[in-house]
């Protein structure tokens, strides 16, 4: 399976993140990447090629021109303002308030823009980030050009990126910009499956009206578990989006049986929907060591994973979300890889 990748992802090095009640080294770092990598190199899939430059314009097709101009812009601006430290908000709007004006200040379009304070700007945030998206759109187009699958290696991460925000660690929504620009390349339908332990807020978002491009999570429950205030099992999208957003959220402590249960409900509604290409958010936090997360599947269980996707029979766009056990990340990554290759 065709691996792309960049080494820009090293541009996006944030030092801190706030984390229960501190300021904590950030837990989305460039040794992930490189694991991964090493990983690859060591057990299999391959080659491992560069992405091609794509360009801003099919970043638009999926974010706000007015928010890529932010996020080009943050750094420039919050140096000016404050000096060479991580840009991390600190005000969001509540209900009563209005966000109709953008704020000037910088400090201001941080938190318009945003929705936690664990996702710093850096100086290399908009390189890597758009490095990222180059992979994932490589990725696909391979895909679209007949490969049965291909790996985007990226980060940052970007599912948790919407039309006009950021947060969790994403800036840029890498597996909708490669969904949506498959669909600009001819697919009819499209299907995204984000098995990250996180709930794919952004990718929900900016599909919620669309019946073209069916999105399922599978994530631990919001009532339990950060992004909280998205991804229960009645959110199901809108007009004639209603019934193309699946939720499936699964409680603290949940391992292999329980998950693969929900993965077949998943893998049912995607045959249902027969889409021509199939994007998977890629995300091995669900892992039991992970530092942040509280899911309990085994390295071998991703083996299994990979299987019960490859099953699909679909071409396949596979794009790196999370996943923070970063000695185990390299062999739980491609676990999933091998295992849909039928190892
Ligand atoms: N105490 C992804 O996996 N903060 N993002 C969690 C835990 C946000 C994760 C705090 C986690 C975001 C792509
Ligand atoms: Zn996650």
């Amino acid at each position: 399976m065709i691996v792309v990748h960049s080494a820009a992802h090293r541009a996006q090095e944030g030092r801190a993140e706030l984390n229960d009640g501190q300021l904590v080294p950030c837990y989305e770092k460039p040794a992930r990447a490189e694991i991964v990598l090493a990983r690859v190199g060591a057990a299999g899939p391959g080659p491992v090629v560069e992405p091609d430059a794509h360009g801003e314009a099919p970043l638009a097709r999926v974010h706000d021109p007015a928010y890529l101009a932010f996020l080009k812009a943050a750094w420039h601006e919050w140096v000016a303002e404050h000096g060479d430290r991580d840009a991390l908000p600190l005000n969001w709007v509540a209900p009563g308030m209005h966000r109709r004006v953008v704020p000037d200040s910088i400090d201001g379009k941080l938190g318009y823009y945003s929705f936690d304070a664990g996702t710093p700007i850096t100086a290399g945030t908009w390189r890597a980030a758009t490095a990222g998206a180059d992979c994932a759109l490589t990725a696909a187009a391979r895909v679209a050009a007949g490969e049965r699958a291909a790996f985007a290696l990226v980060r940052p991460p970007g599912h948790h990126a919407g039309h006009a925000f950021y947060g969790g660690y994403c800036f840029l929504n890498n597996a909708a910009i490669a969904a949506q620009a498959l669909r600009d390349g001819g697919a009819a339908r499209v299907a995204v499956l984000d098995v990250d332990y996180h709930h794919g807020n952004g990718t929900q978002e900016i599909f919620w009206h669309r019946d073209d491009v069916l999105f399922l999570s599978l994530h631990a429950d919001p009532r339990q578990e950060f992004p909280y205030f998205s991804g229960h099992a009645d959110e199901v999208g809108e007009g004639p989006g209603t019934g193309f957003t699946v939720n499936l959220p699964l409680p603290w402590g949940t391992d292999w049986t329980a998950y693969a249960a929900a993965l077949a409900t998943a893998t049912a509604r995607i045959a249902a929907f027969a889409p021509d290409v199939l994007v998977v958010s890629l995300g091995a936090d669900t892992f039991v060591g992970d530092p942040i997360s509280r899911f309990r599947l085994q390295s071998d269980d991703f083996r299994r994973m990979g299987a019960a996707l490859a099953a699909a029979g679909l071409p396949t766009v596979f794009v790196l979300e999370g996943g923070y056990a970063v000695d185990d990340l390299g062999v739980n990554v491609v676990n999933v890889l091998t295992g849909f290759e039928g190892d």
